[in-house]
């Protein structure tokens, strides 16, 4: 069994975070192992207080976690400071698999889960992973790019694949765009009407990590991600107040 890593914060009500990568995990078959970063109060209509861990426990979590059993991908979605930054690079810096990083600076009811001061530190960890999978807005943000348009996005150049989800988002296709630094490519699907979509990108960076685990190509590996989270918003069980959560076990 293919086993990844997931290093992100725990979501109260479910839908997104931890618990969203473990149910993403378990749709693919995959096993999966946590080390939390933070925990956070919060519900469909937002976060309303956060814990971060120290260095300290986040290195212990490392270490009993892979000083037992090795892993075959990493995902990494909330890391709040820089002090929880600094400890994750200096843990994937010695990584030989493939690492997605979802670049989470605010989640989508629109609550911070990354300090202000913490983003030139985020873009440190870009030369240590595979691939990272901001939205437009966060492309922008990280890239200091004049606008979100597509002819904006294909300039990006970093040090890692980026896949910009949601460009162009007013047509009726969902659009995400891969920058490989050999070339770009586009991946469509017809957009997916519903306000269903808490932890999307949590359970879409994850999806991600599972297929490279699976050794799958990162072509193939977006498409199967893609298609997996339109039908668990489509199947989506619809409760909660604000935006809720997807149907992991209805997106195959
Ligand atoms: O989707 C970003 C995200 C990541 N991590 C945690 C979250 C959210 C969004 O709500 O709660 C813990």
């Amino acid at each position: 069994m293919k086993k990844i890593l997931t290093i992100a914060g725990s979501d109260s009500s479910g839908g997104a975070g931890i618990q969203a990568d473990i149910k993403t995990a378990e749709a693919f078959g995959v096993y999966s192992a946590s080390v939390l970063t933070a925990v956070t109060a919060q519900n469909t209509l937002g976060v309303s207080m956060v814990k971060v861990f120290d260095g300290e426990f986040i290195k212990e979590q490392f270490y009993k976690v892979t000083t037992d059993f090795q892993i075959d991908a990493i995902k990494i979605g909330m890391l709040a400071n820089c002090e929880v930054i600094e400890t994750v690079k200096e843990f994937i810096k010695y990584q030989k698999i493939p690492i997605v990083l979802d670049p989470v600076s605010i989640s989508r009811a629109g609550s911070k889960l990354l300090e202000d001061d913490a983003i030139e530190s985020l873009k440190g960890l870009f030369p240590y992973v595979s691939l990272i999978t901001p939205n437009r807005y966060e492309a922008k943000l990280l890239f200091d790019l004049k606008d979100t348009s597509l002819e904006s996005i294909s300039k990006i150049n970093a040090p890692c694949k980026v896949l910009v989800k949601n460009i162009e988002p007013s047509s009726n296709f969902s659009k995400d765009v891969l920058i490989t630094g050999e070339k770009i490519e586009s991946f469509e699907d017809v957009m997916v009407i519903g306000s269903n979509t808490h932890g999307t990108g949590c359970s879409y960076s994850t999806a991600l990590a599972c297929s490279l685990a699976e050794n799958i190509s990162l072509s193939q590996a977006v498409k199967k991600s893609k298609k997996f989270i339109g039908k668990a918003i489509s199947n989506a069980p619809d409760f909660g107040k604000g935006n809720g959560p997807i149907n992991h076990k209805k997106g195959f």
